[in-house]
């Protein structure tokens, strides 16, 4: 068996982990023996695109190895949860499996996700870490520019083990959700250049303009207050191609295209906040109180148009997401001005969130710690946490505080002139 380059240069860090081991031979053997020996077996895919398509390579690719449907499992964790928390380490036992694999997320130390005797659990995942839960494998694409994502690294998983006998329909299946994926993660104007796949004959088949449109939808309902993960899942699962599930005519995309609208209102009515700066001008902050998860996509469009001569990231903080329980939660991501600057200057831009976040967390002795689990984690691009209100609005205090150098005040309240005149 060829193994695929991306896999080849995940298994080459084998020897730095004590207890996660990264050999693809061994995970093929396992899922060929979970397949094999009708064993439950639980997926734990994220709600994103990346996510959900990561899974569905999986769970079709079980399927087609001969585990029978009533052996295999998919939870969705609640909202604002993740696989970590008390409450769903108790949901996700309650499924008893033998087998669990990770999709798209779990990279964060703890104990194992089902503290069982004879649990196996595969993590598949791209967000950075170096550490994970005790005694799972690992296949993390981190360390690996270009970083692959979930989907990429699911599909060269997976795709060795049905190509011989498989049909095409299931190939092509999992091409596509390999695209889907992708595209999420990446973008739409995502090029499949080595050492990513050559998927140049499923984007002609089924056009960018359609793949783009299904990431769309997929991403829609866990964005809204009703969080319904299942909706984009049972949508995938059941449509019989990109094209299908994106037909306003198919019986599973109502609720995707429903779910899109209710987005791109509660957008529109939490974007107009103007922004505040840290007193370093590196940050510039927007403060939202809404049900949905739109702070991220709020960051992200702040992001392409705010200006300021040291602006580095925005940050979108979202203090209505989990009603009630005194959380914040917030998203930042990389302002676009702050590219444009270190392009100018000949220099590859090297901004990370994650260290930028844990540098200012850090300026109060033991603030950092008291952020917990869930703060500054995912990308050096994409980061941000669910923290208390409290705790962030420490750390909101310390990026007010941070010093400025002397000419940068005036800037600033220039930019915000500028962006109110022309917002
Ligand atoms: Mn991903």
């Amino acid at each position: 068996m060829v193994i695929p380059y991306l896999l080849q240069a995940c298994s080459s860090r084998t020897g730095s982990y004590s207890s996660h081991h990264i050999v693809t031979n061994h995970i093929n053997d396992r899922f060929a023996r979970s397949a094999a020996a009708q064993l439950p077996t639980l997926l734990l895919p994220d709600k994103d695109a990346d996510g959900l398509c990561s899974g569905l390579i999986l769970y079709r690719t079980l399927l087609a190895l001969g585990l029978h449907a009533d052996r295999l499992s998919v939870h969705f964790v609640s909202k604002g949860s993740n696989i970590h928390t008390a409450d769903e380490r108790a949901r996700i036992a309650r499924y008893t499996p033998r087998y669990v694999i990770v999709c798209d997320q779990g990279s964060r130390p703890g104990p194992p996700i089902v503290d069982a005797p004879g649990v196996r659990t595969l993590i598949v995942d791209h967000h950075l870490s170096d550490e994970f839960p005790d005694g799972a494998e690992v296949l993390s694409a981190a360390h690996h520019e270009p970083v692959a994502t979930s989907s990429t690294l699911t599909y060269l998983l997976c795709r060795p083990l049905v190509s011989a006998a498989a049909p095409a329909v299931l190939l092509k299946q999992l091409e596509y959700l390999c695209v889907i994926g992708t595209m999420g993660d990446l973008g739409t104007a995502f090029r499949w250049e080595a050492p990513f796949p050559d998927m140049r004959a499923c984007l002609k088949e089924w056009t960018k303009k359609v793949l783009g449109e299904a990431v769309s939808l997929l991403n829609a309902p866990r964005r809204t207050a009703k969080y319904d993960v299942l909706s984009a899942w049972n949508a995938l699962l059941h449509a019989s191609s990109p094209r299908d599930l994106v037909s306003r005519s198919s019986i599973h995309s109502g609720r995707l295209y429903e779910a899109r609208e209710d987005v791109r209102i509660e957008i529109e009515r939490c974007t107009h906040t103007a922004p505040t700066f840290s007193g370093d001008g590196q940050v510039a902050l927007i403060r939202i109180s809404s049900g949905a998860q739109v702070h991220p996509l709020i960051a992200t469009r702040w992001a392409s148009t705010l200006k300021s001569a040291r602006l580095k990231i925005v940050m979108c903080a979202n203090s209505g997401y989990l009603e009630g329980q005194g959380m914040m939660n917030f998203a930042c991501r990389v302002a676009r001005c702050a590219l444009q600057r270190s392009g100018q200057q000949g220099g590859v831009h090297d901004i990370n969130i994650i260290a930028m976040l844990k540098d200012y967390a850090e300026r109060v002795p033991g603030l950092r710690e008291a952020m917990g689990d869930d703060f500054a984690r995912g990308h050096k691009q994409a980061s941000g946490g669910i923290v208390s209100i409290s705790l962030f609005e420490q750390l909101w205090e310390i990026m007010l505080k941070a010093e400025a150098p002397a000419d940068n005040t005036g800037m600033q309240i220039c930019d915000l002139l500028m962006w109110s005149l022309s917002g």
